[in-house]
C-alpha cells in the first residue's frame, strides 16, 4: 500500500523534498502540497503530479487521505504543526531545526510521550550521506583505533547580511552537530566559539567551535557562510591508530587550460542529494511499516542540537567557554550514547 504524504512548505526545501518523493521514493503518493502561498503551492503540485493544493496546514496534515506529513514551512510553525501530526498519530519527517528553542522542542518531546510512541524524524540528512556512514563504519570497524577528535568544515558560498555569527551556530552548525553526535556515539557537553578579529566590519564572519565530549573528544567546527567558491563540506575523525576523511561526491574532473579542475555547488542540495533520498526513502518505509527508521534523528536528537546551538550563541557573545545543559531523557528515546 502507497504512503499518501501531505508537503507542508512549498519553498526551496519542500520542493525539493516533494520533488524527490515523487521521483525517487518508491511507495508512496503525494496527495496534497500545502502552503500559505497558493500559488507557490500549485507550482510545486504541478511539477510533482500532486493531487490536491491547500494554504492551511493544520487542515491539510489532518485530512484522512493522508498518511504521513513532511514538514519543511518557516522554522516557528514547526512545534505546532509536528505536535499536531504526532496528536493525529501520523509519522512526521521535520526539516531542521525541530524547534528554533528548546522549549517548543520539548513541547514535542511531551507530546510523543504522551502519545507512548516516537513518529517524528528530523531532517538531519546527513545521518545517510554515504561519506558520514563510512566515516562512523570505519571507526566501530577499530580501523582507525580509539577516536580522539572530529574536525569539521561547512561552507557555504554566501548568506545575506543578517545571517550572521549566531545564526552561523543555531541554523548552520546543527547538522555538525548532530553528526558528531552520530558519528562518535558521545554527547557534547561544553562549547567554546569565536571569530576572527581580522573579518572585515560590515562582512559575515566565519566562526570556529571548541567543543568537548563526555568521552573526552575534542571536536572543531569551522562554519563560513561566506566561503565566497562554493558549497564545501569537509571532515576528518582522527584516532589514535588512523584517520578517516569525508570525500566530496564529485562526478567529473575538468582539464582544460594546463590545469585540472572539479565543480562546487552552490548550496547543499546537489552535495546531499544522495543523503536527501536515503533519508526520504528510509522515513517511507518506516512509515509504510509502521515503525521510527533505524538510525534516524528523532525529537530527542532535534532538542540536543538546538541547545547546543543556544549554548554556542551564548559563547560567542560572551566570549566563554559554555556547559551544554541537558534536559532529563525519556525512556521513550532509550539512553545517551545508544
Ligand atoms: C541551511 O539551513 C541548511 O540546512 C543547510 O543544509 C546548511 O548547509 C546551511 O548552512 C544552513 O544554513
Amino acid at each position: 500500500m502507497s504512503v499518501r504524504l501531505a508537503v507542508i512548505g512549498a519553498g526551496v526545501m519542500g520542493a525539493d523534498h516533494a520533488r524527490i518523493l515523487a521521483e525517487d521514493v518508491p511507495g508512496c503518493t503525494l496527495q496534497v502540497i500545502c502552503d500559505a502561498d497558493g500559488a507557490r503551492a500549485r507550482t510545486v503540485a504541478d511539477a510533482t503530479g500532486a493531487a490536491h493544493v491547500d494554504t492551511d496546514a493544520m487542515a491539510a496534515l489532518s485530512r484522512a487521505d493522508v498518511d504521513a506529513v513532511l514538514v519543511a514551512s518557516p522554522d516557528d510553525t514547526h512545534t505546532a504543526l509536528t505536535i499536531a501530526c504526532v496528536e493525529a498519530g501520523k509519522p512526521v519527517l521535520c526539516e531542521k531545526p525541530l524547534a528554533p528553542g528548546t522549549e517548543g522542542c520539548l513541547e514535542i518531546v511531551a507530546a510523543e510521550v504522551r502519545a507512548g510512541r516516537r513518529l517524528t524524524q528530523v531532517g538531519f540528512m546527513r545521518r545517510y550521506d554515504p561519506s558520514y556512514t563510512e566515516m562512523r563504519a570505519a571507526l566501530v570497524a577499530g580501523h582507525i583505533g580509539k577516536p580522539l577528535m572530529m574536525h569539521n568544515f561547512h561552507r557555504n558560498k554566501e548568506v545575506p547580511d543578517w545571517f550572521g555569527g549566531t545564526m552561523a551556530i543555531t541554523n548552520s552548525a546543527p547538522h555538525e552537530f548532530d553528526i558528531v553526535r552520530f558519528v562518535l556515539g558521545a554527547e557534547l557537553t561544553h562549547i567554546a566559539a569565536y571569530e576572527p578579529a581580522a573579518a572585515p566590519a560590515g562582512q559575515v564572519a566565519p566562526v570556529v567551535m571548541v567543543l568537548g565530549t563526555d568521552q573526552g573528544h575534542l571536536v572543531t567546527i569551522e562554519v563560513n557562510n561566506n566561503a565566497a567558491y562554493g558549497y564545501d563540506v569537509r571532515g576528518e575523525l582522527v584516532g589514535d591508530a588512523g584517520s578517516v576523511c569525508l570525500n566530496t561526491p564529485v562526478a567529473s574532473r575538468l582539464n582544460a587550460r594546463l590545469a585540472a579542475s572539479e565543480a562546487y555547488a552552490a548550496d547543499w542540495r546537489p552535495r546531499f542529494a544522495e543523503a536527501y533520498r536515503l533519508q526520504n526513502k528510509a522515513w517511507v518505509q518506516a512509515a509504510a511499516a509502521g515503525t521510527v527508521a533505524p538510525g534516524a534523528a528523532d525529537a530527542w536528537d532535534g532538542y540536543v542540537a538546538t541547545a547546543i546551538g543556544i549554548a554556542g550563541a551564548a559563547a560567542l557573545t560572551t566570549g566563554a567557554r559554555m556547559p551544554i545543559p541537558c534536559a532529563d531523557r525519556p525512556a521513550l528515546y532509550g539512553s545517551a550514547n545508544a
